[in-house]
């Protein structure tokens, strides 16, 4: 296991920062501090489902796997983040093997809330069939696990792309489809519906025209994104594909007749798809997309994105591009209180995995690698620092820097061998030199090889 993925890190560090050199040169001003789109640096993330619920921004992703020649999809993954620019990773709580009937294609997923659950909508390969259907996993926690509620499809009828909406009278509705559109009213319940599935027309008044392809005479390719906003009812979607665009449409209702609006994002950022996801979030609004911005990234090995935007005054969206400086930050980073090692706002050379402990850790650890988690607020200052730790060989060294991964040296932590990569211990050290609001960056060192794992670290104050 540890030799495959030593395998895999070594060949995306070491292909692809050519490529990585390549496209921070194109998308970053001159001067620009470090980029923090795409959002995930760990794996490649495609077909962003942002979700907000009690303060959070839970994101909902697929994963690309490395080297993927195709949409090679096995399974869904989770992050969460409180200021949109640290996110913390909660792993894989849904797969195709979530799905018994499921063979492949684990695509663009959405998950919504009601009534103390959450719903995850995804569309898979059905095994019997060999076509395309919805199938739907329940929680009762937004970073799973999530269960099959059904245990057979939702629905099928060979498209894709699910999206739900819930409007403010509590009639919900599943939105999906590629190279249609359709919609179900589901039930109170979620997981069935009322009536049939529903043909949205695909008018070029509705959703723009296409030149040149009889076949799709519209813009609509895929991945519908419905929801509200002061009375309208808007529905943005992947348009003409490829490369593929996000336009959208709205309505005076969830059901149209829609009126095709324009173009958000215009085709930009190396991958020939695109999806977004869209929420209000702590009183700003956030477009997510994906991209082929990460070294070795392309139409396969896409990652997600966001951006922070504004609604025109009569509530048209504006253009939005592709950046890599992302968001800003929402508030600052509390160092004095435990923080997950996998909550991150850039990540050079590492990699995550399940703890023993519960919930992630940071692995794969190699001299040179660094953590960097921005605007944490160190107040009149800290004393010290303290790291939960493991490593199988002989272990290194974490050193506690500011500003930059070669910035100022406030502490350096020494981890020992602890006996295995999922043995846990503290270590502790001093830090000097440290307050006020600062990015911190974990920069980990010693020798060859992976030096250890990290769980969760911590600062105390003055
Ligand atoms: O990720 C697989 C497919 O690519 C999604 O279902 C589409 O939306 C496109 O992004």
């Amino acid at each position: 296991m540890r030799s495959a993925m030593f395998d895999r890190a070594a060949a995306r560090r070491g292909l692809a920062w050519m490529s990585a050199l390549l496209c921070l040169v194109v998308l970053m001003p001159a001067g620009a501090a470090r980029a923090d789109n795409p959002i995930v640096q760990t794996i490649y993330t495609a077909d962003p489902a942002p979700l907000v619920h009690n303060g959070r921004v839970y994101l909902y992703t697929g994963h690309d796997e490395d080297g993927s020649t195709y949409f090679t999809m096995r399974e869904w993954r989770v992050w969460s983040s409180a200021d949109m620019v640290n996110w913390t990773d909660h792993g894989s709580p849904m797969s195709l093997a979530t799905f018994s009937w499921a063979s492949a294609d684990a695509w663009a997923g959405h998950t919504i809330y009601r009534n103390g659950r959450f719903y995850w909508y995804v569309p898979v390969k059905n095994r019997a069939t060999g076509r395309m259907a919805i199938g739907v996993g329940v929680s009762e926690s937004p970073t799973g696990p999530f269960r099959d509620a059904l245990g057979r499809p939702l629905v099928e009828n060979g498209e894709i792309d699910p999206a739900a909406f819930i409007d403010d009278n509590g009639q919900a509705y599943l939105y999906w489809g590629n190279p249609n559109l359709w919609y179900v009213r589901l039930n109170a319940d979620m997981i069935s519906f009322s009536g049939g599935p529903t043909q949205i027309p695909l008018t070029t008044a509705g959703f723009g025209a296409r030149s040149g392809n009889t076949s799709r005479p519209t813009l609509y390719e895929e991945g519908p994104w419905v929801f509200k906003r002061n009375g309208v009812y808007y529905n943005v979607f992947a348009a003409e594909c490829c490369s593929e665009f996000i336009g959208y449409s709205t309505a005076s209702g969830p059901t149209g007749p829609w009126t095709y609006r324009g173009t958000i994002m215009p085709r930009q950022g190396g991958s020939f798809t695109n999806h977004a996801g869209i929420v209000d979030f702590n009183g700003g609004s956030y477009f997510f997309y994906h991209n082929g911005a990460l070294p070795g990234g392309g139409g396969f090995t896409r990652s997600v994105a966001v951006e922070k935007f504004s609604y025109n005054a009569d509530g048209s969206f504006p253009t939005i591009n592709m950046t890599s400086a992302g968001a800003p930050q929402v508030g600052t980073l509390n160092p004095y209180v435990r923080q997950e090692g996998e909550t991150i706002a850039w990540g050079s050379g590492v990699e995550t995995e399940p703890s023993s402990a519960g919930g992630m850790n940071v692995g794969w650890i190699e001299n040179g690698d660094s953590i960097k988690v921005k605007g944490v607020a160190f107040g009149a200052g800290a004393a010290s620092f303290s790291a939960r730790v493991a490593s199988a060989t002989s272990g290194g060294r974490v050193e506690v820097r500011l500003g930059s991964a070669t910035g100022t040296l406030v502490g350096t932590c020494t981890v020992s061998g602890t006996g295995g990569w999922q043995t846990w211990a503290t270590v502790t050290c001093p830090v000097n030199g440290v307050s006020g609001t600062q990015d911190l960056y974990l920069r980990f060192g010693g020798g060859s090889g992976y030096l250890l794992n990290l769980d969760w670290w911590q600062f105390t104050a003055r």
